[in-house]
């Protein structure tokens, strides 16, 4: 399979994220995406890198004022205190119900809560130029399946689906999957479906597209009752307006193991093939292995061959975007399992 990947994705290291009340090491490294590229590599699958510029589609997907301050985030952090070189901002207070959203505040800490779901998405210097080179590599695979090819991957960090059009959060900054579908839809495809695997739901996807019949979204995840995102994710949203009827949630429970698990996939694909969508973008998260630090699935590495089998009898061109999963030295055998799987599918 092709696989798609910058090395810009380094650019983006913070180094600490806060977790049950301590300041620990963050999950989402570089390191990750190097053990799936040497993974894939090994594999033999073929690397190329990004050949599309993706400003005017992220302008489609999100908001401007969120993308000007995301692509200045950091400087302004600089100007702040030439101190703050080697410290990460963190939000500390957000526009929560009767709190103004529409107003941005001059104080640069203020601002960062107006456009963050949550404290859990660090930023670092690099952190624009790596997400923007996602998004590159977002378009760059449309064009690819747009121009005949049956399936790429997107080796692709930080990750996106948490990210909403005008917000950042766990550990998403742009949306990429969402990148890719509205690409996709540019580039003549008349309906698109995003189908999100990742152990957690994909808020952003879902919300950017909750009220478009032209984009089916689906996901599988933890029960949002006890599992983050919290307050997106429940069974009864099913999308709005012209896109009421166009949003799949399938909530299991933490601790749902191989059988229930494929049960839902088959529910997700069983829609897609109803909704004759013309090609498919799957939000490749890989945090639903037994061996994740955060999650509580338990998928085995057999599994993830075939989620790849079951994904290839859809029989559509199929876009991979590589979203979470923090088992980092397992996480490339996993993503090489699930791109075997859909190759001998
Ligand atoms: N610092 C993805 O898998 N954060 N994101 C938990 C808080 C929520 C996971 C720890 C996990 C977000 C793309
Ligand atoms: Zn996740």
């Amino acid at each position: 399979m092709l696989i798609l990947h910058s090395p810009a994705h380094a650019a983006h290291a913070p180094a600490f994220e806060f977790f049950r009340g301590e300041r620990v090491p963050c999950f989402e490294t570089p390191a990750r995406a190097a053990f799936v590229l040497q993974a894939l590599q090994a594999g033999g699958h073929e690397l190329q890198g990004p050949d599309t510029d993706s400003t005017r589609v992220l302008s489609q997907v999100h908001s401007a004022r969120y993308l000007a301050f995301l692509e200045t985030a950091w400087a302004q952090w600089l100007a702040l205190d030439a101190a703050h070189a080697v410290r990460q901002p963190f939000p500390s207070v957000w526009p929560v119900r009767s709190l103004r959203s529409d107003l941005e505040p001059d104080n640069f800490i203020a601002r960062l809560g107006l456009y963050s779901m949550d404290n859990g998405s660090p930023l670092s210097a690099g952190t624009w130029a790596a997400a923007k080179a996602g998004a590159d590599l977002a378009v760059s695979a449309a064009g690819r399946l747009s121009r005949g090819a049956a399936a790429v991957f997107c080796l692709t960090r930080p990750p996106g689906h948490h990210a909403g059009a005008d917000f950042m959060g766990g550990y998403c900054f742009i949306n990429n999957a969402a990148v890719a579908a509205q690409a996709l839809r540019e580039q003549g495809c008349q309906r698109v479906a995003v189908l999100d695997v990742d152990y957690h739901h994909g808020n952003g996807t879902q919300s950017i597209f909750y009220e478009r019949a032209d984009v089916l979204t689906l996901s599988l995840h933890g029960d949002p009752r006890t599992e983050y995102p919290f307050y997106l994710g429940h069974a009864d949203e099913t999308g709005a307006g012209p896109g009421q009827g166009c949003n799949l949630n399938l909530p299991l429970p933490a601790g749902t193991a191989t059988g229930a698990w494929f049960d839902a996939l088959d529910t997700a694909c069983v829609r897609i093939e109803a909704a004759r969508s013309d090609a498919l973008v799957v939000s490749l998260g890989l945090d639903t292995f037994a061996g994740d630090p955060i999650s509580t699935f338990r998928l085995q590495a057999e599994d993830f061959v075939g989620l790849g089998t079951r994904l290839k009898r859809l029989a559509r061109p199929t876009l991979f975007v590589l979203e979470g999963g923090y088992a980092a030295s397992e996480l490339g055998s996993n993503a090489a399992c699930v791109l075997g799987g859909f190759e001998q599918g």
